[in-house]
């Protein structure tokens, strides 16, 4: 990075380098200017989901472009196997285990990251960039579970995390508010409907999915998903009202994609760094008309080709805007995959041969690699040398902490305290692998990966999801230690191997105690 900081050395005010300087180029063209920042992070989007990671029945031509013009990782991880602790440790850069209340998030859940945290936006924020987030947020709104006014403008919200502008889904498209939050408001407001949302108990004349099947003309719940009924299709809580502010699933990628075009207008000539968190591939899957109905896989390989039209459309504006060069995109997910995930949509039945998860055992809430591990594109022509293909041992954890290093920025004391900056790993030029990493299963199990072991915890859950999807969760009451050099988690080696079992049980020890450092004995 020394040529990062010989150019804030050029450059000390920061906050106006940025894209401004791209008309004028630098003095040394290898010189990489202080890139935008785009965080594409898809929903329940598997390891092998995508053609670049070798999935057969699904083309995901702009995300090919993608990869082929940076760098592809092949083992990195989330940091949890569901959506809201995985969002938690990317954004804070603390493991969500850490935090009380961190779990998969109703759509009424108050703020789970307390203003006074020091987030990715704050960082970015705090550096002169223009900030931003799009689509799933899942965070929760507001100061308490349940105490919300939708029909106001909510008290604590996204701009007191260092977001200067949102549009985004409380919660998931399965959860009720079915409505979009535009800078801590309803979006598209219908003052002829007030919003009233519960998690308890029904609203006085609403039907619900459980007892009105019939009324669900876009999509069957399988499991679940059997309260409030919003575009034919049934979610999650109790809702009333929401009128023309409702959304429609079938526009959710247009609807963020186009509010997310029209930031990278409004902000192309200074630095700016777009939070954007598709919809897509989570349930309720219903992509748009022009993607439903295509695919041999149904409509969750309909939901991969809208992912990846929305992807190309980002590229496609950057290319407009001449800022491609400059521009740092890392393409991720939020977990592993799921196939039936309570909507009778066929994903199951229709898979012919493909494996969401790649070659991993296990899928989303798992504490099998499937649960965690996640394709992760990086492209930035201006900072990127090495293309092709990483195997680098990586974690979203480090994201914020790599890029406090990218922008030479510092964070306050105590603020993302499990993130370590692994900048070098991203950018290619660092090939040393991160010792270990921690993944977190949705039980709340743990487990040590490090490039050649995994150490699953030892606890009492069930052998299978126990609520409706065909996942093994990974659950056993021993320890369990597993090669990855053989491949996936397939023999437990725990009885063989008592001494590395050892040395990985009391890494985690300290990890869960917050130890300043922890390391393996060969280090
Ligand atoms: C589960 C939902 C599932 C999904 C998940 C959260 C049921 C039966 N299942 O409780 O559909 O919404 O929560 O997914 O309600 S996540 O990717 O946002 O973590
Ligand atoms: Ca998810």
């Amino acid at each position: 990075m020394k040529n990062l900081s010989s150019l804030l050395l050029l450059c000390p005010l920061a906050g106006s380098v940025g894209q401004a300087a791209t008309a004028v180029p630098p003095p040394d063209t290898d010189t990489p200017q202080r890139p935008n920042v785009i965080l594409i992070y898809a929903d329940d989007l598997g390891y092998g989901d995508l053609e670049c990671y070798g999935a057969k029945n699904v083309q995901t031509p702009h995300i090919n472009r993608l990869a082929g013009q940076g760098l592809r990782f092949t083992n990195a991880h989330a940091c949890s196997a569901t959506s809201t602790p995985s969002r938690y440790a990317l954004l804070t850069g603390e493991y969500a285990w850490r935090k009380p209340g961190t779990d998969v998030a109703a759509g009424n859940a108050g703020m789970i990251i307390r203003p006074e945290q020091f987030t990715m936006a704050d960082l970015f924020k705090s550096a002169g960039y223009a900030t931003a987030a799009f689509g799933k947020w899942h965070l929760g709104l507001g100061d308490k579970t349940g105490g919300q006014d939708w029909n106001a403008p909510l008290p604590a919200g996204l701009a007191d995390l260092g977001f200067d502008y949102h549009y985004i889904m409380a919660a998931t498209a399965d959860r009720v508010p079915c409505v979009f939050i535009e800078n801590g408001q309803v979006a598209n407001y219908d003052p002829s409907a007030p919003i009233e949302v519960s998690y308890v108990r029904n609203f006085d004349g609403e039907p619900t999915a459980r007892e009105h099947p019939e009324l669900l003309y876009n999509q069957r719940s399988s499991h679940g998903h059997d309260m409030a009924i919003v575009n034919g299709i049934g979610r999650i809580g109790f809702m009333k009202g929401g009128g023309k502010a409702l959304w429609k699933d079938e526009n959710i990628a247009d609807s963020i994609t186009a509010h997310a075009i029209g930031f990278m207008e409004r902000h192309k000539d200074e630095p700016f760094f777009l939070y954007f968190a598709t919809n897509d591939v989570h349930v309720p899957r219903f992509p748009h008309d022009r993607f439903r109905g295509k695919n041999p896989m149904g409509v969750r390989g309909d939901a991969i080709v809208q992912f990846d039209w929305t992807v190309g459309q980002i590229m496609q504006t950057l290319d407009r805007l001449g800022i491609a060069d400059n521009t740092l995109v890392l393409l991720s997910s939020d977990n592993g995959p799921v196939v039936d995930d309570g909507y009778d949509d066929q994903a199951e039945e229709r898979l012919n041969g493909h494996r969401p998860s790649g070659p991993w055992r296990g899928n989303k809430y798992s504490a099998f690699e499937g649960g965690t591990a996640i394709p992760a594109i990086i492209r930035w022509p201006n900072g990127i040398k090495t293309r092709g293909e990483s195997d680098v041992l990586m974690s979203q954890i480090d994201w914020m902490a790599s890029f406090a290093a990218l922008l030479q920025a510092r964070m306050p004391k105590g603020s993302a305290p499990d993130s370590r900056n692994r900048l070098g790993n991203l950018l290619g030029t660092d090939t040393t692998d991160r010792p270990w990493i921690v993944e977190h299963a949705a039980n709340g199990t743990l487990s040590v990966r490090t490039k050649e072991w995994k150490y699953i915890e030892p606890n009492d859950g069930p052998k299978m999801i126990p609520w409706g999807p065909k996942i093994e969760t990974g659950n056993h009451p021993t320890p369990q230690l597993y090669d990855m050099r053989l491949g996936d988690e397939q023999e437990n080696l725990a009885a063989r191997y008592p001494d590395r079992l050892f040395e990985l049980q009391t890494l985690l020890r300290k990890v869960r105690r917050g130890d300043e450092e922890p390391h393996l004995n060969e280090e």
